[in-house]
């Protein structure tokens, strides 16, 4: 892979999994798929470092000569709000979008999975209206999905739009597309000896969730490893969501994205 590799994602749209993925991917002669494999000791979040957690919180200028090549960084920042150099450099944008009601839901999850105690939980109602209005740190939903689908349109060779959905019911179509667009595409040779499977049978929620680094492990901050990993399912909002809910969150979705030809 030439230059850098960032990931991109609204939270909670499988920004771990794909992390899982990429870093797996391009370090693929590096580290072969057996159990000394990275993952095996490491979260991919402490693999991939996020520009707004790892790097430019602590460090306002980091080293980036500390990292191995090939370079992968994640971020959560809307499209706008990436710096110029990320603009003006070679590096290739992997955006990963998933549907708005299990985002919505997954996010619920965690913020309840992440409040301290005497905070009290927080209400889906209360957690579906902030949602609803946009109140996020990285804006609202639908803009940053809109914002990295119409860049993606203007510029392919530099962003590649990707969505949950895709890569769970045709993995190996969207793991191909994601290894020509970092430059390391699957050989024929890869491909014969099921390297393709290997590596989604790696980073499945299947076998992540059930390794102990997973069950019992911590990242950085103190949060539990297990807190980003509750279902990994298209369609779980059908157990929350109620039907009002259901259909602003429709409403919305049409009324913003429609005209786009973005399907979510
Ligand atoms: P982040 O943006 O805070 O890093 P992120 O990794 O995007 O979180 O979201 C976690 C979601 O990805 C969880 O979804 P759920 O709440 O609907 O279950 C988590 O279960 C899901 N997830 C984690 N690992 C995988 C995986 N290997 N395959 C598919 N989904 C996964």
């Amino acid at each position: 892979m030439k230059g850098s590799g960032i990931l991109v994602t609204y939270p909670k749209s499988g920004t771990i999994w794909l992390k899982a993925i990429m870093f797996t991917l391009v370090n693929r002669k590096k580290y072969v798929i057996k159990e000394n494999h990275p993952l095996f000791s490491k979260n991919p979040h402490e693999l991939i470092p996020c520009f707004e957690f790892d790097l430019y919180l602590h460090d306002q200028i980091p080293d980036p000569s500390s990292i191995p090549s090939p370079r992968l960084f994640a971020t959560h920042l809307p499209y706008f709000s990436l710096p110029k150099s990320v603009h003006n450099s070679a590096s290739k944008l992997v955006y990963l979008c998933r549907n708005p009601k299990d985002t919505f839901v997954s996010l619920w999850h965690f913020i309840n999975k992440l409040r301290v105690e005497k905070m009290g939980s927080c209400s889906l109602d209360e957690a579906f209206d902030m949602f609803y209005k946009g109140v996020s740190p990285y804006g609202p939903f639908w803009d940053h999905i809109l914002d990295y689908w119409n860049e993606s349109k203007k510029n392919s060779d530099r962003i590649l739009f990707l969505t949950y959905e895709n890569m769970k019911e045709e993995s190996s179509v969207h793991i191909k597309r994601l290894a020509e667009f970092l430059g390391c595409p699957f050989s024929a040779e890869e491909e014969e000896s099921g390297m393709v499977e290997d590596i989604l049978k790696l980073c499945s929620f299947n076998n992540l969730s059930n390794l102990e680094i997973y069950k019992t492990g911590k990242l950085i901050y103190g949060q539990e490893s297990k807190v980003y990993f509750r279902r990994g399912e298209i369609g779980d909002w059908t157990k929350f969501l109620s039907p009002e809910m259901v259909k602003r969150l429709d409403q919305i979705t049409e009324h913003k994205l429609s005209g786009f030809g973005l399907k979510i």
